[in-house]
């Protein structure tokens, strides 16, 4: 209903064809004649580019006119994806686009695949801070996005050989969805010293003497909401030499070396996103990236709340600042900086607005994600913040010995530093304290965080400073783009395309599980979807697969807590399972192809050696001519948000199986249910609320529970687990006998599980996964049951939509609402 009276909207198809045809010989200098695919994407993007900016321009009009409260999300990572597909459905235009290139005589769907992903991000957390702004746009919420803007995202994956290899991904060559704002820019310092004065009134000041400059230029990217007339921003900073191009003076001077040094010194700040998922090594220039994002955001946001010439201490009441993990825990301090030294608040008014403005979110419990720096680097990188962080901690620690005056040994646990040599902060402890709430993101993940690694906090702060939100996904990408087969057939069923923006509404699919025609078409469109992946994987693997097999998929970074390689032994134990049948006794078996997908962080070998098994398993099932279609295994290579998508719809199992207590949501699962795929899983994550919604016969659980796994990880420790399931003996006896080439490129896994504590319990979990996947085949036999399951499950996903998560975290965290339907229009 927004959209009828949207003024940018084109007209018609015509209106729409002579904007591509204007963008195509204009803005691109070419001729009709010579348009190929590429450019017809570029046209096209441009010709909706212009659209998104008017809106972009009237939202931001209409927020600062109605003067509400605003939400930052800040965040090292948005994995965005393609932008084209979801602006032409977000903003109700794309079978008018379908039309217009169609008489331009393009297909759509090749124009579309002409788009680059923006993959900015590393897995989850990257993508749920992109499904967290389609929402705050579609719920007409004030909010902005605070990024870097890397040069190279997230490496492009190439399998060569079986192994992994790293191939850069620069994706800024043509990017018509960023707008570059060479007015808006922030100088950032770093290094140098602190000078303490007093003041006329014998006041201490401090005044920091920076040694380094760099500048940091917005980019901005419009977020259209879906059926909304809101286009939010979000601002990615680019660092650029502080001096322009390059020094000139000492250019002139003839030291162009170190003129043209500090240009890239300068430059390499916004060049490339760490590759690591779930891992912090404390590199200098992480560091930096992070000051550097988190100063330019908060000065950005400070301007702009000082326009509005309000007391500071109305701060928290204009301005929400989200923590996306600890990576922008720095915030808290440059604010409390700004605050006391460049804006002459007193330490305990000041630190009042910082708390009352910051909410953190933990994503992990594995203690090697958690992010510690050393004092030494922050010191020498940023001097005056490391003088504030000894100050918090000081408050803080005061705080605690008065309320726990005879508990000595806390003060030591609870302490923003780690006396180790050399010390360390301890970032999520900064989060905490200088933040007024702080969340996990499924229930067992934030019971887990206040029992175990923040329990203290939780008797310090008490309870009601920790809350959980669960995590959710945008059924728009995620359903509506990804699967526009099934949106269309929900939509006939729930009265039109209302449950994008309302998802409980899948409820009613309820009333349809016993329709005959409802479910002949369900199953039709599934597979429809695995004919389409089949595809894909002949173009990308050579590997021929039949789409009536069981599509069984495990697509995730490659992590040993997320146990890929116990599905590579499972699929092992069916491929020789398979061999000791006789050939009448193999033909009754159902069909499998187990699909694999991830990117192993380059440093990371024993993800490697993963993936190299994987890839070594499926050369040898695939072409032993006893099996056939029987088993295939595939490595899908350089898995994204594109390819998640061909992916997700296609699957009819989809495997979430890591150690109990270790993935803290998981969003990939709520994904495939909602496209209506089954799951095999551990109760981790939000599996169990998965269930809980879904119901329990949908779903394929297994395995030890996570208040079980310190007992189990203690008896390997001291020889005391039980013998090893006789199934995974054969599994190891296989790999060692060379069955899938040199064992010595293998054993670091089989040590691991049999040598090494089996720290992520894949020996005790292994019998009952089989045993699982073994209600999988009898389940899936039954192909009647199956749809029925199906059904069943999407109609039960209602509760997953990132929809509900903003509206908790708008509720319960930042105290925002949207604008009304009068003021956002
Ligand atoms: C930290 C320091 C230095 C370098 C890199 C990092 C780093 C980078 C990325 C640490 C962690 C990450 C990413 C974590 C992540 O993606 N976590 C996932 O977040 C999802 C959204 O909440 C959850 O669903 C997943 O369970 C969780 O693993």
């Amino acid at each position: 209903a927004w959209l009828k009276n949207q003024a940018s909207a084109f007209k018609d198809k015509e209106g729409f064809e002579h904007e591509v045809v204007r963008h195509v010989e204009t803005t691109l200098a070419r001729s009709l004649y010579n348009c190929d695919e590429v450019a017809a994407y570029s046209a096209t993007a441009l010709a909706f580019r212009d659209r998104l900016i008017l809106e972009w321009n009237r939202t931001q009009q209409r927020q600062t006119f109605t003067d509400s409260k605003r939400v930052y999300y800040l965040s090292l990572e948005f994995l965005m994806g393609r932008a084209l597909d979801n602006a032409m459905l977000n903003v109700k235009q794309k079978d008018l686009a379908r039309d217009g290139l169609a008489d331009l005589g393009f297909r759509i769907e090749d124009v579309i695949q002409q788009e680059h992903d923006a993959a900015l991000g590393n897995g989850g957390l990257g993508r749920l801070a992109a499904c967290f702004l389609d929402s705050l746009a579609s719920l007409n919420f004030p909010a902005w996005g605070y990024g870097l803007r890397y040069r190279y995202g997230i490496f492009k994956q190439e399998i060569i050989d079986g192994y992994q290899v790293e191939v850069p991904d620069y994706w800024l060559d043509f990017n018509p969805w960023e707008f570059p704002r060479h007015d808006v820019t922030v100088d950032i310092q770093f290094y140098g010293s602190v000078q303490k004065k007093t003041d006329e009134a014998g006041k201490p000041v401090f005044h920091w003497d920076a040694g380094e400059t760099v500048k940091a230029v917005a980019y901005d990217v419009p977020i259209p909401g879906y059926d909304t007339p809101t286009t939010n921003n979000l601002r990615l900073w680019s660092s650029k030499a502080a001096s322009g191009e390059f020094d000139f003076q000492k250019f002139n001077s003839g030291d162009y070396e170190s003129s043209v040094a500090d240009q890239q010194r300068a430059e390499t700040i916004s060049a490339v996103l760490y590759p690591n998922d779930n891992l912090d090594r404390g590199k200098e220039l992480r560091l930096k990236q992070q000051y550097f994002w988190v100063a330019a955001s908060l000065y950005d946001i400070v301007r702009r709340f000082k326009k509005t010439k309000r007391s500071w201490k109305e701060f928290p009441q204009q301005v929400a600042i989200q923590l996306n993990d600890t990576h922008p825990t720095l915030a808290i301090v440059e604010l409390q900086r700004i605050l006391i030294d460049l804006e002459g608040l007193e330490w305990n008014e000041a630190w009042d607005i910082v708390v009352n403005t910051f909410g953190y979110t933990n994503h992990t419990v594995l203690p090697e994600a958690l992010e510690k720096w050393s004092v030494p680097l922050i010191q020498h990188l940023l001097p005056r913040h490391l003088q504030i962080i000894y100050d918090i901690n000081l408050y803080f620690l005061q705080k605690v010995e008065r309320e726990f005056p005879d508990e000595h040994e806390l003060l030591r646990e609870v302490s923003i530093i780690e006396e180790s040599q050399p010390k360390m902060v301890r970032m999520a402890y900064l989060a905490i304290v200088g933040s007024h709430k702080v969340n996990g993101v499924a229930e067992l993940h934030s019971d887990l965080i206040k029992t175990t690694i923040f329990k203290d906090f939780v008797r310090i702060f008490g309870p009601d400073k920790f809350t959980n939100v669960t995590n959710g996904i945008t059924p728009r990408r995620w359903l509506h783009q990804a699967n526009p087969r099934l949106s269309e057939l929900i939509a006939s069923k729930t009265g039109g395309h209302d449950f994008l923006k309302d998802l409980k509404k899948l409820n009613q699919l309820e009333h349809y599980v016993e329709d005959k025609e409802f479910r002949k078409e369900w199953a039709e469109i599934k597979y429809a979807n695995k004919v389409r992946l089949a595809k894909h994987i002949k173009a990308s693997t050579g590997v021929t697969v039949n789409p009536a097999s069981l599509f069984d998929v495990q697509v995730k970074r490659i992590h040993e807590y997320k146990r890929q390689q116990m599905n590579i032994f499972g699929a092992i134990h069916r491929y020789l399972t398979l061999k000791d049948l006789s050939p009448e006794e193999r033909q009754k078996q159902l069909p499998r192809v187990s699909i694999f997908g991830g990117k192993a962080a380059p440093g990371y070998w024993m993800a490697k050696q993963i993936i190299h098994l994987i890839n070594s398993v499926g050369s040898v099932v695939n072409n032993d001519k006893d099996i056939g279609d029987l088993l295939k295994v595939v490595f899908l290579e350089d898995y994204n948000v594109s390819k998640a998508e061909i992916i997700i719809p296609a699957s009819d199992l989809s495997e979430h199986i890591s150690t109990a207590g270790t993935e803290a949501s998981g969003t990939s699962n709520m994904k495939f249910v909602l496209n209506g795929g089954l799951i095999i899983g551990t109760c981790d994550g939000a599996n169990i609320e998965i269930t809980r919604e879904i119901g329990e016969p949908n779903i394929f659980l297994f395995g030890n529970l996570a208040e079980d796994v310190e007992a189990l990880r203690h008896d390997h420790r001291y020889g005391k687990s039980n013998p090893l399931d006789p199934k995974l003996v054969r599994v190891f006896e296989e790999i060692e006998k060379g069955t899938f080439g040199n064992p010595q490129d293998f054993a670091g896994m089989i040590s691991a599980v049999r040598e090494h504590g089996d720290y992520y319990l894949v020996s005790d979990d292994f019998s009952s996964y089989i045993e699982a996947h073994a209600e999988v085949d009898k389940a899936y036999r039954d192909q009647e049951g199956w749809i029925t399951k199906s059904i069943t499950s999407v109609a039960g996903m209602g509760f997953f939509s990132s929809d509900r998560c903003i509206h908790e975290y708008a509720e319960e965290i930042w105290n925002v609402e949207p604008l009304k339907a009068d003021q956002a229009g």
